[in-house]
């Protein structure tokens, strides 16, 4: 099956199967409560935007239909206020950003991948903060239980260019396949986000000697609908989360917070699986041991503690939790399969190491044989990704690919291919794009 038809498929079975759902993840907003009137105001719009055109009989569109126009969108499925980005699940959400649309030094909210293991809560459904607080409390002194007002007066914010990326970034280029969401290269984002300091609030809330490890809850329902199950909680050990650019973040891009990326308040770890970046916060619980919340045990977000052979079966105790992210770069211009008229080419990327910074990117348009050192800026913050570009010269028309290398400054390099792991976490082989010269 294609893979359009298996997106327009699950559009087409949301609809239904859970009609109210799917207008909410279409046009953003419940409709049961109000189906005569359905298409007016910020859902009127929203349509009008997805279908592409005004719609003259809006009046006498049934709540629950799905969208003709959408129905046949290779695609499918829209997410409200999202641009380009290609859905590989509906239930929970997960979509990714085709690369040449993260071209932007700082990643617009309109194309930050989302990731999501659950059901987006309704607080963030609504965009209405009130009634949210976040409770700190465990290895602490000092339990806190802080409003948004609290959370924004009481600390000084930061406002940092953080790099988020799924630790499945990657996970459709392992073979044997890996299960999950089959991420290509897109499930990464550097937007700039703006909170308190995770070591500020834990300070105020006298973290103790014995914290170890933080956890992480949000307000996201479990799949199940079950209410006593929780769909992830993950956390970090104690020195990330006091790491200066570790925050408790209320604003995106300037923003609140929108519903998707985990309004009102998430937690950034940055250049760490995206799993520790917690949205819908809602709870730290301050632990002495290594937090046991799920997704932290057995094989999620862990990789084995030494190489495998692909397929292998791993005994759990050999696998060991992921930390920093691995070095790695995407080529955001050319767009894969560009046709250039001419010999020469600018190309343009981004790169990022986790915890280290990017000492070098090279690119090859000789499958490899030969590297040209690209014009590489420095971070504009730590954690923040690192612009590269450079002009290409081709010797003649032809089939071309161009790959990206990138080196951290501890000297590690990108490799070809990815070592395989059983859940397809921290590929960062090389991004190549293709290039047609004619
Ligand atoms: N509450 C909550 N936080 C969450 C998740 C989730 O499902 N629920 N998914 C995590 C994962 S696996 C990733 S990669 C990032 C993605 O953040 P984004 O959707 O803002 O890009 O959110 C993390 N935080
Ligand atoms: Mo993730």
């Amino acid at each position: 099956m294609s893979d359009d038809k298996r997106k327009e498929r699950g559009l087409c079975e949301l609809y239904a199967e859970d009609p109210d759902r799917a207008d909410a993840l279409v046009f953003g907003r419940k409709t049961h409560a109000d189906r005569r009137g359905f298409l007016k105001g910020a859902g009127l719009a929203a349509m009008a935007a997805a279908v592409g055109a005004q719609i003259p009989f809006h009046r006498n569109y049934p709540a629950g239909l799905i969208p003709a126009a959408l129905a046949e969108a290779p695609g499918g499925l829209v997410l409200e206020g999202k641009d380009g980005l290609v859905i590989l699940g509906d239930r929970p959400i997960n979509a990714e950003t085709p690369a040449h649309l993260l071209d932007d030094d700082v990643t617009p909210n309109s194309r930050h991948f989302v990731r999501d293991n659950g059901v987006m809560p309704d607080m963030a459904q609504k965009m209405d903060a009130s009634g949210w607080t976040l409770t700190v409390d465990g290895e602490v002194d000092n339990p806190l239980t802080l409003t948004l007002d609290e959370l924004k007066g009481r600390f000084k914010p930061v406002r940092l260019k953080l790099q988020v990326e799924c630790g499945g970034n990657g996970r459709a280029g392992f073979n044997p396949p890996a299960h999950g969401n089959q991420w290509t290269v897109g499930a990464i984002g550097n937007a700039e986000w703006t909170g308190a300091r995770y070591a500020d609030v834990l300070k105020a809330a006298g973290v103790r000697k014995s914290a170890l490890y933080t956890g992480h809850y949000g307000m996201d329902a479990h799949l199940s609908g079950d209410p006593n199950k929780v769909p992830i909680s993950r956390g970090v050990p104690i020195a990330k989360a006091m790491e200066p650019h570790s925050i408790i973040a209320f604003e995106m891009n300037g923003e609140p917070i929108p519903k998707y990326h985990g309004f009102p308040v998430r937690t950034i770890c940055p250049g760490w699986p995206g799993s520790t970046s917690h949205k819908w916060l809602k709870r730290i619980w301050v632990r002495d041991v290594i937090h046991d919340g799920p997704k932290m045990e057995g094989d999620s977000y862990r990789v084995p503690r030494y190489p495998v052979k692909p397929g292998a079966e791993v005994p759990k105790d050999d696998f060991r939790i992921i930390e920093s992210m691995p070095v790695k770069s995407l080529i955001t211009s050319p767009e894969n399969g560009a046709q250039v008229g001419g010999r020469s080419l600018a190309i343009r990327g981004h790169a990022w190491a986790g915890d280290r910074s990017v000492a070098a990117v090279h690119v090859s348009t000789d499958f490899g044989a030969t590297w040209v050192r690209t014009d590489l800026k420095r971070a504009p913050n730590k954690y923040s990704w690192q612009t590269f570009a450079a002009r290409l010269e081709f010797p003649s028309e032809g089939y071309y690919e161009v790959w990206a290398r990138a080196t951290d400054d501890q000297g590690v390099m990108q490799p070809f291919a990815v070592a395989w792991n059983p859940k397809g976490y921290l590929n960062n082989a090389m991004h190549r794009v293709a290039v047609t010269v004619s």
